[in-house]
């Protein structure tokens, strides 16, 4: 399988295949934990993956068998924050999050070892986890001073319930990857040289289904648990569909012609 380099960045990699975008974060000195830098990088990735065409479904992943991810990086952790080349604390993996969930298109994480606190919730919000045999899951915010109260605890939550959830935070025990599929942290577990083409394989499944079908499911999905910024993106979709239809150009051709629109020639659908 021959990956082509979509994009050069510092921290990741960012390939193309068949249609399906590989974000890896290449930093694996670090069991792949994350800087600004990183998060920037994943950031401008996935807006490039939402808005080409070619790309129908998209892989995070890590670089090596060690670690997906091991979280935000220590190293440059300071107050308020952590500390990019500017300076300027900031929690930048919050905006990948919402990223990956607004996308719409499937994103899959593929979990080649490590996912451990911010990289643990990187996987969570990701729509469909694949983990090798050699995966270990697990948060640490609360032993090293962090946490995330967001997607990374509610939507946990309607993973995994909720006693499972707390247990997860409040302990900060490591799970291996079969305990991760009981409890329904992840879809599937292969071996670690099985990874990629299960994954690939996912991701060719699902290119074969309706992209605009897939799209509405993840945003329905989304909607229910997301409040009223889960049901703008529901919404959005609605626009874009009647967008499609001869009735709302009905309207937008009637001001250009500044005559009354006939919206009557419609058909109402019971
Ligand atoms: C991931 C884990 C369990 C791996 O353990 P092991 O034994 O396989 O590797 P080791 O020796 O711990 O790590 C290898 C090298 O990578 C560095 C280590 O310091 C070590 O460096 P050297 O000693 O060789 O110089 N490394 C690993 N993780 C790092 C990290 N996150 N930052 C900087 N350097 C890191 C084990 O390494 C581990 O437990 N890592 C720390 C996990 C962690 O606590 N992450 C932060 C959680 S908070 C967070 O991510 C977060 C949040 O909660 C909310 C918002 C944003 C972020």
């Amino acid at each position: 399988r021959k990956w082509e380099t979509i994009k050069e960045y510092e921290d990741i990699l960012f390939e193309f295949y068949n249609g399906i975008a590989k974000i890896t974060i290449n930093r694996p000195r670090y069991r792949n934990a994350f800087t600004p830098t990183t998060t920037g990088e994943m950031s401008n990735a996935l807006t490039i993956c939402r808005e080409c065409a070619d790309i129908s479904v998209v892989v995070i992943t890590g670089a090596g068998d060690k670690a997906f991810c091991s979280g935000g990086d220590q190293n440059v952790k300071g107050k308020g924050g952590y500390i990019g080349k500017d300076g300027v604390p900031r929690l930048s993996v919050l905006d990948v999050q919402k990223q990956i969930r607004s996308i719409p298109k499937p994103v899959i994480a593929m979990v080649n070892g490590y996912a451990i606190g911010g990289g643990h919730v990187l996987q969570v919000v990701c729509d469909l986890s694949i983990a090798s045999e050699n995966a270990i899951f697990g948060q640490t915010g609360p032993r090293v001073g962090s946490f995330d109260a967001g997607f990374g605890a509610s939507y946990l939550a309607r993973c995994v319930g909720q006693k499972k959830a707390r247990e997860i935070w409040f302990l900060c025990k490591q799970y291996n990857a079969q305990e991760a599929l009981d409890m329904g942290l992840v879809n599937k577990v292969v071996p670690l040289d099985k990874l990629e083409d299960e994954v690939v394989e996912w991701a060719e499944t699902m290119m074969m289904h309706s992209p605009l079908a897939l799209r509405m499911i993840k945003a329905g999905l989304n909607a229910e648990l997301d409040g009223q910024s889960g049901i703008q993106e529901l919404a959005g979709d609605a626009t874009l569909l009647y967008y499609l239809t001869e009735e709302a150009q009905e309207g937008k051709n009637a001001f250009l012609e500044k005559r009354k629109p006939d919206f009557k020639q419609f058909p109402k659908f019971p």
